[in-house]
């Protein structure tokens, strides 16, 4: 899939203005008021942008990985509360849909997707299951033409306006992954609540939760995939969204990147701009250099998704070296910034906390370490 290459760059260019115009200077709104304006969200749905990755036959704009990823480098450049509102629908909450449902599972849920009527939700998550993800408790038993599903999801992003859950229970005995299966839940079936938003370091305006199961009747018909297959769809959807992650973060350290060029151009220490201070200079350059190589490494990733290609390794790898990257880049920005970096009037201290996320959701650092590890031991080099 992918868009006529003048079509995509009026996208890209549009969504360039949008961040520019509409959503920079909303930022420091979203974050007193912990919510985006439904103004905004609607704009979004106008876009075509709950829609990206989800095929024109369904009524989503079916970009390409590379596509997605170039449109989440331009949406990374604000607050990332604003990729979130829109950011499970592309990502996690819709993928598991897209790579395993039946043709009418598709046409039933991905158009109201697509659209943005619908919010989903990826549910995998819970109390006593984080990085271990195999290892999920809540349980679907099978009772006729239903699964009753009960236990706790937690750090659910979305969750209090998802209308569909993305939700890995387990159907079998086995431990592990091999025990679970995939379900779509929409959140209007007696037996699911959501909890109160958790207060956050970050990312206000983009709220989690938990959601609550208790013997939830989920037809069978909206199993995904196979019994047994759940935590394979739920690994493929990952690989996906880390990608999407990593380039949100080249978006977001971009955007730091040019904050700081044009601050240490205003403000003069010791008789000139401290631009022209050599060690102000070696932050902006290793900034840069950093900010480069994760860019190339999330397009290649992305380039190879498109071919088909086994990107296991590479959506690791890109995950871990451009949250990581994003990380130093917001420091720097602080520290360039000075005393003004840590007030919040500059918004650098905003966006220093925002990025703290990236390094932990859709899989902690140490998480991409194992996984570039084991995929790297097992090709030989
Ligand atoms: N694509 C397709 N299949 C995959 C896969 C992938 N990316 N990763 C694993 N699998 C398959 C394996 O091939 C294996 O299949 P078989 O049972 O047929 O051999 C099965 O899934 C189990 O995989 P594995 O043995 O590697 O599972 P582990 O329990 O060792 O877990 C990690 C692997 C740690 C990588 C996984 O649990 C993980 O990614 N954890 C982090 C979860 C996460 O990101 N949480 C964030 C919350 S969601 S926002």
């Amino acid at each position: 899939m992918s868009l006529d290459p003048e079509v995509f760059e009026a996208l890209l260019e549009s969504v360039r203005r949008f961040v520019r115009e509409r959503l920079r200077p909303l930022e420091a709104d979203v974050e007193a008021a912990d919510a985006v304006p439904e103004s905004v969200v609607a704009e979004m749905r106008h876009m075509g942008l709950f829609g990206l990755s989800i095929g024109e036959e369904y009524g989503g704009l079916g970009l390409s990985m590379l596509e997605e990823a170039r449109v989440a480098i331009e949406i990374g450049r604000t607050t990332p509360a604003f990729r979130s509102v829109f950011g499970t629908n592309v990502g996690i909450g819709s993928q598991g849909l897209v790579i395993a449902g039946t043709h009418e599972q598709k046409e039933t849920w991905l158009p109201r997707i697509a659209s943005g009527e619908l919010v989903t939700s990826f549910a995998l998550t819970e109390p006593d299951v984080g990085s271990d993800s195999g290892s999920v408790r809540t349980r679907a038993v099978r009772d006729g033409d239903v699964y009753r599903l009960t236990g706790t999801k937690r750090y659910i992003t979305n969750a209090d306006k998802a209308g569909l859950f993305t939700v890995m229970a387990r159907t079998g005995s086995e431990s592990g992954g091999r025990g679970v299966s995939a379900f779509l839940v929409p959140r209007d079936v007696p037996g699911v609540s959501i909890g109160e938003p958790d207060k956050k370091m970050g990312q206000k305006g983009a709220h989690v939760a938990d959601v609550v199961f208790e013997d939830v009747a989920v037809p069978a018909a909206n199993r995904l995939g196979a019994e047994g297959q759940g935590f394979k769809i739920a690994m493929q959807v990952l690989d996906r969204g880390r990608l999407h992650i990593s380039a949100v973060c080249v978006g977001i350290a971009e955007r730091l990147i040019a904050d700081c060029v044009a601050y240490s151009l205003e403000r003069r220490q010791f008789g000139k701009p401290i631009a022209e201070h050599q060690l102000i200079q070696g932050l902006i350059a290793d900034s840069k250099t950093e900010a480069l190589a994760a860019r190339a490494l999330v397009l290649e990733t992305a380039e190879a998704k498109d071919r088909g290609e086994d990107v296991v390794l590479g959506a690791a790898a890109a995950k871990y070296f451009a949250s990581e990257m994003v990380g130093r880049v917001a420091d720097r920005a602080v520290q360039i910034f000075g005393g003004a970096g840590y007030i919040a009037d500059y918004g650098i201290e905003r966006l220093y906390r925002d990025v703290r996320l990236f390094r932990i959701y859709e899989g902690t650092s140490q998480i991409q370490q194992l996984i570039i590890a084991r995929e790297t031991l097992k090709r030989g080099g």
